[in-house]
């Protein structure tokens, strides 16, 4: 365990991902934490065929071969925080207050070890108790019982829900009656799910791992894959190998986009590394738009004056609908608005469409959250696709869009019905299957449902996992907002600060995580993911749990519903906790694309689910792909203010912190930080490590946030940048992305006051 008390170092920051430095500390994380043997098996099962999928991010496996080492530093760390020998058990809570634990850091919390045994807090005690399964789950069925409608009570779900129980969790909501599901799909990737809808008819990407590796040109936009998808710099270090470029576009440089040494080859373990972005373009914060429209802007003008060579007329015309209107919206645009609101010089961006134009314009765009958590997010994720549909860049080889997923399912638990605006088709599969009536009203998600606790009128709170204190935006509104509720429940694998602030009553349901082997009545169990690009494969837990005590998820999820609902003539509930193959059977009748999913899903490596745009089908309300000729929009600070984005640290798995610090960027032992722009920092008068006020400003509201050390950086004029979940608190719950309602947690209008 590191030391909390050291004072912060700060070192150059590197210029290369991975390499030896990777191994090493994956080692020593997993060594430290589950020990050698533990966790030299737990390593050796990560993302094997028959062993289980790795709990950390999204991003794909290889479809026909593993190395036996196919995972990452960050995975290896994620797996070593779940296999730890460490244990959270009735002694612990014993001997630990609620008002102990609250003082304690989230570092502090992860280090404490696996959570044994259900424990309930009731209102007024200092400590958790431990209550018994039966007990626990005849509380959670009184109080749903006792709500006057199911719209009172809340369920929400973090990304690494299986597909087995994401799809029983939602079946038991629905047949309870609502459909109140917020997930951290609300905070991540929904504002890609609303703008690839719109445009492509598929809230999901359009391209495999092969088209990376085989792939022209890729921009990464609003990522930073080195530390968030570190097994995606080597699908782009195969791409630069057979001559594609990679082009970055993020306000600050990030060693992983710059250069890769791949630790499972030798040259890598010597730190030979690959450059891999032949571009970077340090846009200002939110100019991504911009960057994007003056891309499509040099491909018009090139077509004008070269008729017939660089647009696919015949893309555009046999598939697409709003071409001529989004061209009008190019031509309103002019230069100099997209030069300074994309913070890159004209020449920078005619590089870009050359790069584009070269060979086959096989592109691909790939984003996550530097994108997504934007005020204007959807425009400029349909920004993205518009610039795709006039080269024709999507549904052949190659070429295409990729939103990079989180959580290593929450693709697969929107696939499974997590979703509190669920379509029509979906309810009408469950009616039919299932003969119960699917409630149609949407539900709330994140946002509202912190909104809904609020006010009062959302009473209970269950959570498959997750730490929605943390995750979400306006901490002290969002804990006076579970503090207003009846009942928190938190189905966890950790310890965390939400299982902290909790209703009248709060219960911590202890879990099976992914690398616990899982035995029911019928046998040892496996479950089924869904990676970010839509290959569903199976994962299946090792590792003896910690004890006898904790329950899979799909059981839990089994018996809240057997207490609350009891079973129906089409539903069986403890049956399907029984044998996971039975649940695979109703996803098979419900799902379109999982049809014989037992059987499908023994092949090594799964199978990929039907993905229309592939085939350049479009099932959109035009049953077209849509241009979208918005406006060009920016998000704007006062004059002195700075715009705030809040990121990750190479060594947290979102609210989950493994160490103290940020070795890419040079931080050590310290996250408090704030780092800004060098001249920002002279024009303030701040020194390097002076701490700081920072204040958020939003409609006339102000939230502080003290002691946060100044870093200078490379990065633009007017950007700044702090750690989340630290920053979250100037996050402002009413600050939002139109149409997908995610938290705009990298847009943040701030100033600074020296403490
Ligand atoms: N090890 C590890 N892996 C993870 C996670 C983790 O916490 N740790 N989290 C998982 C989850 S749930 C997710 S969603 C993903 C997140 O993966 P990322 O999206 O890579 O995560 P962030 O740290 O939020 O980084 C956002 C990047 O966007 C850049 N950025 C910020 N504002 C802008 C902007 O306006 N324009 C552009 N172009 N760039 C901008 C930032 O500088 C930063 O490099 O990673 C997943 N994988
Ligand atoms: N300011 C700001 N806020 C953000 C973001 C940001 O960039 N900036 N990013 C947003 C994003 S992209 C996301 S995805 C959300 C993440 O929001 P969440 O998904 O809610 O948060 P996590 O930190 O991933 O959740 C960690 C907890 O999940 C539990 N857990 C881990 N594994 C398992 C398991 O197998 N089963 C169960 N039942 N529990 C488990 C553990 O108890 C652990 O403490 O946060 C969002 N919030
Ligand atoms: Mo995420």
């Amino acid at each position: 365990m590191q030391n909390e008390d050291k004072p912060i170092s700060v070192k150059k920051p590197k210029t290369w991902a991975a390499g030896r430095p990777a191994v090493t500390s994956s080692m020593k994380q997993i060594i430290s934490t589950a020990g050698l043997v533990r966790g030299t098996k737990a390593l050796l099962e990560l993302n094997q065929t028959d062993g289980f999928d790795c709990p950390s991010c999204a991003w794909p496996d290889p479809d026909d071969h593993r190395a036996t080492t196919e995972f990452c530093e960050n995975g290896a760390k994620a797996v070593a925080s779940e296999a730890t020998s460490k244990i959270v058990d009735e002694r612990f809570f014993r001997s630990h207050s609620i008002e102990q634990l609250q003082a304690e850091s989230d570092y502090w919390h992860d280090q404490q070890g696996r959570l044994t045994s259900p424990m309930v807090l009731r209102e007024g005690d200092t400590h958790y108790q431990p209550i018994s399964w039966d007990d626990t789950f005849a509380l959670i069925a009184d109080e749903l019982n006792s709500l006057s409608h199911p719209d009172d009570a809340a369920f929400y779900t973090s990304g690494r829900a299986s597909n087995e129980a994401a799809f029983l969790y939602q079946l038991f909501v629905r047949v309870f009656g609502t459909n109140n599901l917020p997930d951290c799909s609300n905070m991540c990737h929904e504002s890609s799910g609303s703008g690839l809808g719109a445009s492509i008819g598929i809230g999901k990407g359009t391209v495999s791992l092969e088209d990376i590796q085989t792939s022209d040109t890729i921009i990464v936009v609003g990522q930073n894959p080195g530390t968030n998808h570190p097994r995606m710099l080597a699908a782009l270090e195969d791409c630069v190998n057979q001559g594609g470029k990679v082009i970055a576009v993020n306000p600050l440089i990030e060693a992983g986009l710059l250069a890769f040494a791949h630790p499972q080859k030798i040259s890598g373990m010597f730190n030979r590394a690959t450059p891999l972005t032949s571009q970077y373009l340090q846009v200002r914060v939110n100019g991504d738009m911009a960057l994007f429209r003056g891309i499509a802007k040099s491909l018009f003008e090139r077509e004008e004056q070269a008729p017939g060579t660089i647009l696919d007329h015949t893309f555009i015309g046999e598939h697409t609908t709003q071409a001529a209107e989004y061209e009008a919206a190019v031509e309103a645009t002019s230069w100099q608005q997209i030069i300074d609101d994309s913070g890159i010089p004209r020449e920078e961006i005619e590089k870009l469409t050359d790069t584009i134009l070269d060979r086959n314009q096989k592109l691909i765009t790939c984003w996550a959250m530097g994108v997504t958590q934007q005020k204007n997010a959807v425009d400029t994720i349909r920004e993205i696709v518009n610039v795709h549909l006039l080269i024709g860049a999507i549904g052949r080889d190659g070429a295409g869009l990729c939103p990079v997923r989180g959580h290593s399912n929450v693709q697969g638990d929107r696939t499974m019905g997590i979703f509190e605006k669920l379509p029509e088709w979906f309810h009408l599969s469950l009616e039919k299957h299932f003969r119960f009536e699917s409630p149609r009203k949407h539900g709330y998600d994140v946002v509202e449902a912190i909104h809904a606790m609020h006010s009062g009128d959302l009473k209970v709170f269950i959570a498959l996992g997750g730490n929605f204190l943390q995750a979400a935006p306006d901490t002290d509104y969002t804990a006076e907002a579970l503090r207003k509720t009846n009942l928190t429940c938190h189905i966890a694998t950790k310890l965390n600060r939400s299982h902290l602030v909790t209703g009248k009553t709060g219960l911590i349901l202890p879990c099976l995580g992914r690398s616990d082997r899982d035995t029911q009545a019928s046998g040892d169990q496996f479950v089924t993911c869904e990676n970010s690009m839509g290959v569903v494969h199976k994962s299946k837990g090792k590792l003896t749990p910690n004890s006898d005590l904790m329950m899979s998820e799909p059981m839990i999820i089994a018996r809240m519903a057997e207490a609350t609902l009891g079973d129906t003539d089409t539903i069986k509930w403890t049956e399907l906790g029984d044998d996971y193959d039975r649940i695979r059977d109703h996803i098979a009748a419900v799902i379109p694309g999982f049809e014989d999913f037992n059987h499908r899903v023994s092949e090594p490596g799964g199978f990929y689910l039907p993905n229309a745009p592939k085939q350049r089908i479009w099932s959109t309300d035009t049953q077209k792909a849509n241009f979208n000729p918005a406006a060009l929009s920016i998000f704007n600070v006062a004059p002195g203010h700075l715009a705030l984005q809040t990121l990750r640290s190479h060594d947290q798995y979102n609210t989950t912190i493994y160490g103290l610090d940020d070795r890419y960027r040079g931080i050590g032992n310290n996250r408090m930080i704030v780092f800004l722009n060098p001249d920002d920092m002279k024009d303030r008068g701040i020194k390097p490590l002076q701490p700081l006020r920072i204040t958020s400003h939003f409609q006339g509201e102000l939230r502080h946030a003290d002691n946060f050390k100044a870093i200078p950086y490379d990065m633009p004029r007017g950007a700044a940048a702090a750690y989340f979940p630290e920053a979250n608190g100037l996050v402002p719950i009413n600050s939002t992305a139109d149409i997908s309602n995610t938290p705009t947690s990298k847009g943040i209008e701030i100033s600074l006051e020296i403490l």
